[in-house]
């Protein structure tokens, strides 16, 4: 099915109605797998239902970011500047981008989360609590996730991928994305919604990405490069995986690394967004696995460090394909 829509205010703008693939994690562990593996193929995203990660533990997280995001400007000011971690507002990465949004960039090392939970919360302790509780929860999903495309993939070493974001000197980050509430709602705003980016487009730069969101709105993928954009419905209560450019390449490109955007909030309740970007250490080198080069599948990519590609990600815009220097052909 294909809808395309145009407003007054904007150039015509496709979209279509696509359904993302949804991964019952409860299923047959080999079914499990195949699913992930023709997803990350195919969308280089999925849904995961049924992914153990308890209830309480996500929802005390986002009470913590929507008492942040809800207090006076100047409080919030003094957990920033974003450089690239602290609180953020609409001034994206190093380079000039920006952004209908507010944020709160997060290191995953206990302790910085406890050394920076002063500036943002007046209880630091319960803050760095519900933090801790969550990252160690998606970790875990994380690394299950990972667990089941190494055996999908038929990989020998089940927990070679897994091991990266497990280590304790991992270069894991957490984010809440805090896009406000329109005020004055109105149809005029509304129909302008297209032009205003709150997210700009880009893939994540990590090996994948766990991302939980309130209820609202608002998140695009692109497939297959094809200038289509599809909406990816909000579920308060499920996770989205999306694969970032580190697993792309040690898949040798078999993975797509999804390129997505969020479009600027037109509702008038906030969208609050959390997610989890699982990395290794920064001297780990990404480099395509054995089994996925051959004559017929040469190397696309040369090897180089996480700590190499994160320099390149901070030294470019948003919305570059940051990979293309790492290419061989
Ligand atoms: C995209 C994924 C993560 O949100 C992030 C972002 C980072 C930032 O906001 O500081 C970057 C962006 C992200 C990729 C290119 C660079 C770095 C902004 C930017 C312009 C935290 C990350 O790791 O890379």
């Amino acid at each position: 099915m294909v809808a395309v829509s145009s407003t007054a205010c904007t150039r015509a703008k496709k979209t279509r109605e696509v359904g993302i693939p949804v991964v019952d994690l409860s299923l047959n562990r080999s079914i499990v797998s195949e699913l992930i593996v023709k997803a990350c193929e195919e969308y280089g995203i999925f849904k995961v239902i049924n992914h153990g990660v308890p209830w309480e533990i996500t929802s005390r997280l986002e009470a913590e970011g929507v008492q942040f995001f809800g207090k006076p400007a100047g409080e919030k000011r003094r957990a920033g500047p974003a450089t690239p971690f602290g609180y953020g507002l609409k001034n994206i990465g190093l380079n000039g981008d920006k952004g209908e949004l507010e944020y709160l960039l997060l290191h995953t090392n206990p302790f910085s989360i406890a050394e920076r939970s002063v500036s943002i919360s007046n209880d630091p302790h319960n803050f760095t609590c519900a933090v801790t509780d969550y990252i160690g929860a998606v970790k875990e999903l994380a690394s299950e996730v990972l667990d089941l495309v190494a055996e999908g993939l038929w990989i020998p070493d089940r927990h070679a991928l897994s091991r990266q974001i497990k280590d304790v000197k991992s270069d894991s980050i957490l984010r809440f994305n805090h896009y406000p509430a329109v005020k004055n709602h109105s149809p005029s705003l509304k129909a302008c919604k297209e032009d205003r980016i709150g997210f700009g487009e880009h893939s994540d730069p990590q090996i994948l990405t766990v991302l939980r969101s309130n209820g609202v709105a608002g998140l695009e993928i692109c497939l297959h490069d094809d200038e289509l954009w599809i909406p990816v419905p909000p579920d308060p209560t499920q996770f989205y995986v999306i694969i970032g450019d580190a697993l792309r390449v040690l898949t040798n490109g078999r993975f797509v690394s999804a390129r997505h955007r969020a479009l600027a909030n037109s509702s008038r309740h906030s969208r609050l967004s959390m997610m989890y970007f699982g990395a290794p250490p920064l001297n780990t080198t990404i480099s395509p696995l054995p089994q996925f080069v051959s004559p017929q599948n040469p190397r696309l990519y040369r090897p180089f460090t996480w700590g190499e590609y994160k320099k390149a990600a901070y030294s470019s815009r948003l919305a570059d394909c940051r990979l293309d220097l790492f290419k061989l052909r």
